[in-house]
């Protein structure tokens, strides 16, 4: 025998710690229901004023500066011809933003909002803001809501109305508003023939019967295209455009294509961006690159085979929510780049951040960067201004839309 003390030694230092092992192999989080209680220890941190100076990875270096303050909870955001933005919030109101001046638009329709966002039960007021595509000459304005109906439930809603200036004149539903098993998240996106793309959450995203968890397509008045690939099918809904979905928080038009890009969020992981074509299945639940929030993988494999595959995918979940190709010059190194704001990053709220995509021309994934972590705020929606600068709305209490701008 050859028992030399360093042996000996190592060999109770193994038995130690193989007997110790279950007791510090996990951390034991609290649940309610079956999903962990999100740690709380870095969230709501208040933004100082700014403005903020980043290096980026392509040696562009930037400015990020306050261009909206005093917004609660900003979900969506888009600009007017005349440089103007709206901006919708999860109370369910629309500010006008002139030189960082806010107004509240009147004529905008009632809500449900309650709950605090990234949480089990909430509602969320307005959703999404779109200008249809002749605005210059209707001066239309649609949004997205949470319609509340009968006695005590809502819906997801689309309407429209004129823009005046200081209102919005004969607003009125023209989808949706009675359905309880659509609501939640959403997106709209008017598409280059001025048709509008719905993404929704909800139940039963497999079941073509119901518009919940579906890319849905309708004209710019409500009614159906003819040419949508379930119009005819007995129990499909003729709206819907794909399935598949689980919650979807982007969706926009690719510039150069026409092609509609999509995002939604997994559970925990398996977040996704998707190329989405007509009639095709996503494959939510059946298929994801996700955990279940109480651990356990939330299909077999890791894949999505029989499915449409996502482009691109976060494992852990980033909390994937507005989304925009930026295609100006004025951030040349930028230019082509895919951006995506997150809510949160691995489930800890407080993580938020901006993450910038590089695709080549197949729509391969080359490089991902991620940008404005030190932040700490929930970056709900992304979008290029006419000047050529990104803005992003904070989803908080004390919400702002930033603008990001070549450093000076
Ligand atoms: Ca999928």
């Amino acid at each position: 025998m050859n028992f030399t003390p360093f042996r000996l030694s190592a060999l109770v230092l193994l038995a130690t710690s193989s007997l110790a092992l279950p007791a510090l192999a996990q951390q034991q989080v609290e649940f309610r229901g079956n999903i962990p209680l999100a740690p709380t220890g870095i969230a709501n941190q208040q933004l100082g004023a700014g403005p903020w100076h980043y290096s980026t990875a392509e040696g562009m270096d930037i400015t990020v500066e306050v261009a909206a303050r005093g917004i609660e909870y900003p979900m969506a955001l888009t600009f007017l011809p005349d440089g103007d933005m709206l901006v919708v919030s999860r109370p369910g109101k629309l500010h006008r933003v002139r030189d960082g001046v806010l107004t509240e638009i009147t004529g905008t329709p009632p809500s449900v909002y309650f709950g605090v966002s990234g949480e089990p039960a909430v509602s969320h007021g307005y959703l999404d803001i779109a200008l249809h595509p002749d605005f210059a000459g209707n001066q239309l304005v649609y949004i997205a809501y949470t319609k509340p109906f009968g006695t005590d439930q809502r819906s997801l809603a689309i309407g429209r109305g004129r823009w005046t200036g200081t209102s919005i004149e004969g607003f009125e539903d023209i989808w949706g508003g009675n359905d309880p098993t659509v609501s939640g998240a959403a997106r709209i996106a008017f598409s280059n023939d001025k048709t509008l793309y719905i993404a929704t959450a909800g139940r039963d995203p497999q079941d073509l019967g119901t518009g919940g968890g579906k890319v849905l397509h309708i004209n710019d008045d409500g009614t159906i295209p003819r040419t949508n690939p379930f119009v005819g099918t007995a129990n499909a809904r003729p709206d819907v455009y794909s399935f598949g979905h689980r919650s979807s928080l982007g969706l926009t038009v690719h510039p150069a294509t026409g092609a509609l890009w999509q995002n939604e969020n997994g559970p925990n992981g398996g977040d996704e961006i998707n190329i989405i074509e007509a009639g095709k299945n996503y494959g939510w639940p059946m298929v994801s690159l996700g955990r279940d929030y109480s651990g356990p993988w939330q299909s077999d494999g890791p894949n999505h085979l029989g499915y449409q595959p996502p482009v691109v995918y976060w494992t852990p979940a980033i909390a994937v929510s507005g989304m925009t190709f930026y295609t100006s010059d004025v951030m040349p190194k930028w230019k082509g780049g895919l951006f995506v704001g997150s809510l949160r990053t691995g489930e800890i709220p407080g993580t938020g951040h901006l993450e910038r995509i590089v695709l080549n021309e197949k729509y391969e994934e080359l490089r991902r960067e991620t940008l404005l972590v030190d932040m700490h705020q929930r970056m709900r929606d992304v979008r290029q201004g006419p000047d050529g600068f990104l803005y992003v709305a904070t989803e908080e209490r004390d919400g702002v839309v930033l603008r990001i701008r070549p450093a000076q």
